[in-house]
């Protein structure tokens, strides 16, 4: 059963988020609420805020309409025509990615930056006379946009004469390693492929793993070291971009290694494993790794990539998006547009926190816990959050809003520099007093995303059922997607005459639906439509029909008031419904997702003995309430 948190403890929350943002404590912190064994290192706490980063194959294989070459390819093959890095950054950074990284060189070894080690390189193609060096315009690039850079060096060789004599080629290897980790500013991932081949003289390359990874801490001490097996970051085990809905950073990472057959366990990770190795999400936007004009119908649907946001990023897994650069040496426009859209998607969901505005209690909070308001994803460094004592395995905690609440995502987070602890949580919704579980989950970790059906309800809760350390939590936020039911504006805009047009009825009306039996008195067009306080007992009700220039995609809130009954709908859809209320003077909101252009509208008012006109009022991403100014109204 649960226990209320001392008086005391009630009111430091609520006293913390009135004054939303309070100061951290988190040396005494960290000394109080001691991290499990396997916690993960600052180069991947670093690496986990990230969340979402492109991963661009681009190379010969871009010229050739390979995905893997032979190694004999010409180098005169390479040729680009309008190569463009800063185009590639601006389009990562409008899509939300965080850093970029590039196939520096793939299986067939031809090197995107002038190695001093071959000749199989940018040096002896066409691109830029020989003098190109698309590493350092990508560095260039990336510092430009604030993106990180990251780099995927495939050792597997097959243009080097020296693969297969092992310790020549990992001499090789390491050199190269050196050149490209050294010569770009700071790196943030460096990705091994595990692939492993016979060299010309018949045998098979030994790699040398533990030289490769001290090359990499030794150049760039902060980047993390990306292969199936980490030893900072995993493979998730898949190459679809899906993380499980049970997924534990960490992993018995000895039992596993580049190349391992063994994947299957990679998705999952093992609770009780003895390196933190967190999972990344690798998947091409395309069914290629590498640019197909074939595929360019092929761009992944947004449905599709949604999909994939919530199973990966949702699923305490990272994604590593990949696009595949075209022969201009461009982002071809079709994937531009869906990476902006699917961005657009994600801000238009998680814009709204619902949590910031609730107010919150634990049934068990440790003394010594910092200061934790529900909304602390924008604290990015955790500095709040809610820890429960040390004899306390389970715990709930619980928002509340002081009217009911509709909505259909929650947003989780572990304060994970504290290791990964949940086990086992539900998330309950209070419908009419009674608790009904709305979504159940085992895994938490730096982020899990809840999706279910719309929810009204003016309490919800996170109950954490058991957990392997006393449990913690830095992020519990609530939304209200209308994703899925995006509208499209209309194509064609050709009303009658310009202008609002309105009908206006006389009668005695119990509802809007009235007007469709009721003959108008009057009707005509207008430039604006305003009602003002009205007398009592006009007995009137007027509708007014036109369309709402929406400037830009998102969700759209609208809120009314009037006395005796009103309604808005847009397109089809009913947003605000106030019908029949009859004096009431209520306010009432809605919200619609309306992609940008013209949408019609329907706005229907009856009078029959309240005073008041119809308030309403609009607020727009990003924007605060508004009345609805004339610009929106389509003339
Ligand atoms: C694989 C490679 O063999 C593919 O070509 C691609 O680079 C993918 C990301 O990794 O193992």
């Amino acid at each position: 059963m649960k226990t209320r948190p001392s008086a005391f403890v009630v009111f430091y929350l609520l006293f913390i988020i009135a004054a939303c943002g309070a100061v951290a404590r988190q040396d005494k912190v960290n000394a109080a609420f001691p991290a499990r064994a396997v916690a993960p290192s600052p180069r991947q706490l670093a690496w986990h805020k990230l969340e979402y980063n492109a991963f661009i194959h681009f190379n010969m294989n871009t010229f050739t309409d390979a995905e893997w070459g032979s190694g004999a390819e010409s180098e005169s093959t390479f040729n680009p025509t309008a190569l463009d890095c800063r185009q590639w950054a601006r389009i990562c950074k409008e899509a939300g990615m965080k850093g970029i990284i590039l196939t520096a060189k793939h299986h067939d070894g031809f090197c995107l930056w002038p190695s001093k080690y071959t000749n199989h390189s940018v040096a002896s193609s066409p691109f830029r006379g020989g003098k190109g060096d698309v590493l350092k315009e990508l560095s260039e690039a990336c510092r430009e946009y604030g993106l990180k850079m990251g780099i995927y060096v495939s050792p597997w060789d097959r243009n080097s004469k020296l693969y297969g004599d092992t310790p020549k080629y990992n001499e090789y290897f390491k050199n190269q390693l050196r050149e490209v980790l050294t010569n770009y500013g700071s790196i943030f991932e460096v990705w091994f492929d595990g692939a492993c081949g016979e060299g010309p003289n018949g045998k098979k390359q030994q790699y040398d793993w533990p030289g490769f990874i001290q090359v990499v801490r030794e150049c760039q001490p902060d980047a993390v070291i990306f292969s199936d097996a980490g030893p900072d970051v995993r493979w998730v085990g898949n190459e679809s971009g899906l993380a499980a809905p049970t997924s534990w950073c960490t992993l018995f990472r000895d039992r596993f290694y580049p190349g391992t057959p063994d994947s299957q366990p990679l998705t999952e990770g093992h609770e009780d494993g003895t390196h933190w190795v967190p999972s990344e999400c690798d998947v091409s936007i395309r069914p290629g790794w590498y640019y197909h004009q074939s595929q360019d119908g092929e761009v992944k649907s947004l449905d599709t990539l949604l999909d994939i946001y919530y199973r990966s990023i949702g699923q305490n897994s990272t994604l590593l998006l990949n696009i595949p650069v075209d022969r201009r040496g461009l982002i071809h426009e079709n994937d531009a547009a869906r990476l902006l859209e699917f961005k657009r998607a994600i801000d238009a969901t998680f814009a709204d926190d619902l949590a910031a505005n609730a107010e919150i209690v634990a049934t068990n909070t440790r003394n010594d816990s910092t200061a934790f308001a529900a909304h602390n994803a924008i604290d990015a460094d955790h500095k709040n959050y809610w820890a429960a004592d040390d004899s306390i395995q389970s715990a709930a905690l619980e928002l509340s809003w002081p009217k009911a609440m509709t909505f259909n995502r929650v947003v989780l987070g572990e304060p994970i520099e504290y290791g990964q602890r949940i086990e086992q949580f539900t998330v309950d919704a209070d419908v009419h007093g009674e608790w009904r579980t709305i979504a159940k989950g085992t895994t938490i970790g730096h982020k899990r995303i809840l999706k279910f059906d719309p929810i009204t309800a003016s309490k919800l809760r996170l109950q954490i059922l058991r957990s392997n350390a006393p449990p913690a939590i830095c992020n519990f936020q609530v939304f209200a997607s209308t994703q899925r039911s995006f509208i499209s504006p209309v194509q064609t805009f050709a009303p009658a005459q310009p202008g609002i047009s309105y009908q206006y009825y006389e009668g005695d009306f119990q509802s809007v639906n009235d007007l469709k039996r009721a003959e108008s008195r009057a009707s005509g067009t207008v430039q604006h439509f305003s009602l003002d306080a009205r007398k009592r007992d006009e007995r009137f009700a007027i509708a007014f029909t036109g369309f709402m220039d929406i400037p830009a995609d998102g969700i759209y809130y609208f809120r009314m008031r009037s006395d005796d009954g009103s309604r808005l709908t847009i397109h089809n859809q009913t947003v605000v419904d106030l019908d029949g209320i009859h004096g009431m003077g209520q306010l009432k909101e809605g919200t619609i997702a309306l992609r940008a252009g013209l949408h019609p509208f329907n706005l229907e008012y009856f009078n029959v003995v309240g005073e008041r006109g119809l308030e309403l009022e609009m607020r727009a991403p990003g924007a605060a309430w508004a009345p609805i100014v004339d610009k929106l109204l389509k003339h």
